[in-house]
């Protein structure tokens, strides 16, 4: 498997934009952060995980923080998380990801608790309170929301985790599906829109990555794939064996439950020191896509569990990309 980030795609020089020593508190992780323009800001929510030893975050504790931008590449960070739960039931929050609807900002999240993963909708207009709209039954995750209502619904792409229902060939493997709701409180209408198979760079699973993007050729999404391989991979722990691509993807424009075209082949490969070494080396994570008025898209992800960066394009091909042209 040989794959290269495509030339057209410019990863920051500035990367990593954020990592552990950037914050005024305790830090070993930065990550995963979920991104938008909001009150004429650029602002980033990330997850921020802490306190744990270096070859095992399973005891870490993980809380939300906030950072600032007038560029989208410099960033100021809050002097405190703006997120943190953790009591009997709930472990933590994380993996953030914004979608300003109507002038309020909607944060997707994953939520760890003692019964199982569940994905959630949350409501902020100062990133200080957040109000929890909705939360799914386990296991559930890696939500985004489209910036606007379709035919007076919003919709939402999502990913489950079903471990008994899936067909023998693909234990491990969890496809991309999406709800609708009329208020993002109530979701239903659920159907499959991308299974994992489809993907041609994941052998494994696959989810939403950033909030969609509107163009004249469909919603462009990008989403995460997954490759197990057989050597072990570098990472802070053992036993590291997943590459994890982010890829991209139009749906249709009036029913974004049906896909017009995939990438065949990766959008940003892991390739850089600060994509290949970390707590998990080969792990590229898009949580966040901004497009300029010039036809510049921000893509922001997480690399390696450790840090978060920024890769950039032109809008035009990355919808080529997405179609394979
Ligand atoms: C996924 C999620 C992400 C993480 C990735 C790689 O399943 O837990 O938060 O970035 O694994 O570890």
């Amino acid at each position: 498997m040989e794959f290269k980030t495509p030339e057209f795609i410019k990863k920051s020089p500035c990367n990593p934009l954020l990592s552990a020593t950037d914050l005024p508190y305790a830090s070993s992780l930065v990550f995963n952060a979920g991104v938008t323009k909001y009150n004429g800001k650029y602002v980033m929510v990330f997850r921020n995980d802490y306190n744990m030893k270096r070859e095992d975050r399973s005891h870490a504790q993980t809380n939300l923080g906030l950072a600032t931008s007038d560029d989208g590449i410099h960033w100021t960070v809050a002097p405190k998380p703006c997120w943190a739960v953790s009591d009997d039931e709930i472990r933590r929050v994380y993996d953030p990801r914004l979608t300003v609807i109507d002038g309020k900002c909607y944060v997707c999240f994953a939520m760890d608790t003692k019964h199982g993963l569940r994905g959630g909708v949350a409501m902020t207009e100062d990133f200080d309170k957040f109000e929890i709209l909705s939360l799914s039954a386990p296991d559930n995750r890696n939500m985004v929301l489209f910036p606007e209502k379709i035919k007076g619904m919003f919709l939402r792409l999502e990913r489950p985790l079903p471990v008994y229902g899936r067909d023998a060939n693909h234990k491990e493997s969890f496809d991309l599906w999406c709800s609708f709701s009329p208020d993002l409180r109530f979701w239903g209408d659920t159907s499959l829109v991308l299974p994992a198979e489809n993907v041609a760079y994941a052998n494994s699973k696959i989810g939403p990555g950033a909030p969609p993007i509107k163009t004249k050729d469909g919603w462009l999404c990008a989403i995460h794939a997954v490759t197990k391989v057989e050597e072990e991979l570098p990472a802070w722990h053992a036993n590291w064996h997943k590459v994890y691509f982010a890829g991209l993807m139009l749906l249709d424009l009036d029913d974004p439950s049906k896909v017009l075209s995939v990438s065949k082949k990766p959008l940003l490969v892991p390739e850089e020191p600060y994509e290949l070494d970390g707590f998990r080396g080969s792990v590229i994570f898009p949580g966040g896509m901004i497009l300029e008025d010039s036809g510049e898209v921000k893509i922001y992800y997480g690399a390696a569990d450790t840090v978060e960066c920024l890769a950039t394009a032109d809008v035009n091909d990355l919808v080529k990309f997405a179609k394979n042209e």
